[in-house]
């Protein structure tokens, strides 16, 4: 009788263990997208650094300069780094400065600053 207890005991434990309600976990650099917002929306880190973006599908994002962005036109810095809708990728700054980035579909909110330090 003590076994089967113990048997039923460990299958629930394991029954709870094994359910994907488990929040993902991602490197602390990581973007990703809620409602209309980046998450974070402003990020700061060091030159060298890694940037890991997990885009939901309605959302999509390009870099754009300063002026753009304050202004929030959807026109892309040319060669500037982007990704499409729903998309995941990385982005590696190759200088120190703060880079900008929107979502066009839900500007003006949806506005991303990475801050790269030296
Ligand atoms: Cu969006």
């Amino acid at each position: 009788m003590k076994y089967l207890l113990f048997l039923v005991y460990f299958l629930l434990i394991l029954s709870c263990s094994n359910n994907n309600e488990k929040p993902k976990k991602y490197h602390p650099n990581t973007i990703t997208t809620s409602t209309h917002d980046f998450v974070p929306s402003e990020i700061n880190i060091s030159l060298g650094d890694t940037v890991f973006f997990v885009l939901g599908p309605s959302h999509d994002i390009k870099e754009v300069s300063e002026i753009n962005f304050s202004k929030n036109i959807p026109y892309p810095i040319e060669d500037g780094f982007n990704i499409g809708f729903g998309k995941s990728s990385f982005f590696v700054p190759n200088e120190a400065k703060t880079y900008y980035f929107i979502c066009a579909t839900h500007l003006p909110q949806m506005k991303l600053r990475v801050n790269v330090k030296k």
